[in-house]
């Protein structure tokens, strides 16, 4: 591993970089959503080193195909995508998970240096080992933070920095809080690449939420999995069963967690009564139109979208670009590349 090091450019784990996971914040939100009329889990909690590790088996999945569109219409598109970043750029990744996508893009780019930003640090130090390894000309700097925050991203003033967000994550935020994300972001980079999930035959997204294997049914289940071991609580998760399915109206798949019975669950001297078929709602997923997700930008202060999709047109990738005029209106220092 020393070696191994030695080897490659410094990777270095960003000072106050502990901004990401915290186990009284956990508690607090737990017992903050438990108790809700509506019984709710943020989604952010599903990445642990297990729910990550599922969550990497749920990318291999044959029914999703979320991993396999982007993937596909990254490299159909990548000389239009590295042209609108810019090579040499500072590349910031929100929720950079496995880094599978990371490396197509690292390769073309070749950024000044990487940051990949995430919640999970077990995740977050795996990924950056390995594109160490993979790219040893390349300084990342790994940040463990919650993207939901502001974060103290350290970027050096001069050089354009890009902010990648791929694998549709944005689409796990309710569209006023993907509305804050991007009006953030404006702070941090002049120039986005945003991956999202569209629109689509509501059978195929069931079917990706669904899978056979009953791998997502493991990853949602995870949570409550993780809730016993982290905060002690003691939640039958054979009294639990995973429920996903479309919702037209608001445009997105929701996942439940569904009690089998009526029965009572404790986290300290906390107890909630469960009816049988009463829910713990886990997570959203938006699905976008390709207008309806430009619409969103622009509201939040993005001046210009490119759009790019694979030949199915199951999921589109977007630049979306924050003009110098705007910037300087604004008081921020003009970052887009010339
Ligand atoms: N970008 C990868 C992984 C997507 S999975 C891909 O496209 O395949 C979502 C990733 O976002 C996970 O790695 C998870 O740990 C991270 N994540 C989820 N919520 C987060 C939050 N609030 N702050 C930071 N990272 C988060
Ligand atoms: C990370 N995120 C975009 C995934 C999604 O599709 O919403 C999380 C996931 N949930 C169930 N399967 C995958």
């Amino acid at each position: 591993m020393a070696r191994e090091r030695r080897r490659s450019a410094p990777l270095e784990l960003a000072a106050g970089s502990k901004g990401g996971f915290s186990p009284t914040g956990f508690r607090d939100d737990v017992v903050a959503g438990l108790s809700l009329p509506q019984k709710s889990l943020p989604p952010k909690y599903f990445y642990d080193a297990a729910g990550s590790r599922l969550f990497a088996r749920i990318c291999r999945l044959p029914e999703y195909y979320l991993t396999r569109a982007e993937l596909a219409l990254t490299r159909r598109h990548l000389a239009a995508i590295v042209r609108f970043a810019g090579r040499g750029c500072q590349l910031i990744e929100y929720g950079s998970g496995e880094g599978v996508k990371s490396r197509m893009l690292i390769r073309a780019l070749r950024p000044a240096v990487y940051v990949p930003i995430d919640i999970s640090e077990d995740a977050l130090l795996a990924a950056a080992r390995s594109l160490a390894r993979e790219f040893p000309w390349l300084r990342i700097a790994p940040l463990v933070g919650d993207f939901s925050r502001p974060l103290d991203i350290r970027v050096r003033r001069g050089t354009p920095s890009v902010v990648y967000f791929p694998g549709s994550t944005i689409g796990n935020l309710a569209p006023e809080e993907a509305h804050a994300f991007l009006s953030m972001s404006r702070g941090v980079a002049a120039r986005m690449l945003v991956g999202v999930d569209l629109k689509k035959d509501p059978a195929l997204l069931h079917a990706a939420y669904n899978d056979a294997a009953g791998v997502t049914a493991a990853f949602n289940l995870n949570l409550l999995a993780r809730i016993n071991r982290e905060l002690g609580a003691d939640f039958d998760l054979r009294r639990f069963r995973h429920y996903a399915f479309y919702n037209p109206a608001p445009g997105r798949i929701e996942m439940h967690l569904v009690a089998l019975e009526n029965h009572v669950v404790r986290l300290g001297r906390h107890r909630w009564h469960f009816a049988a078929g009463e829910a713990i709602h886990t997570e959203n997923s938006y699905k976008y139109s390709a207008e309806g997700f430009r619409a969103l930008a622009e509201r939040a202060g993005f001046a210009r979208a490119r759009t790019w999709t694979d030949r199915r047109g199951m999921f589109a990738v977007f630049g979306l670009s924050f003009s110098d005029a705007r910037r300087r209106r604004a008081g921020l220092p003009p970052t887009s590349p010339a």
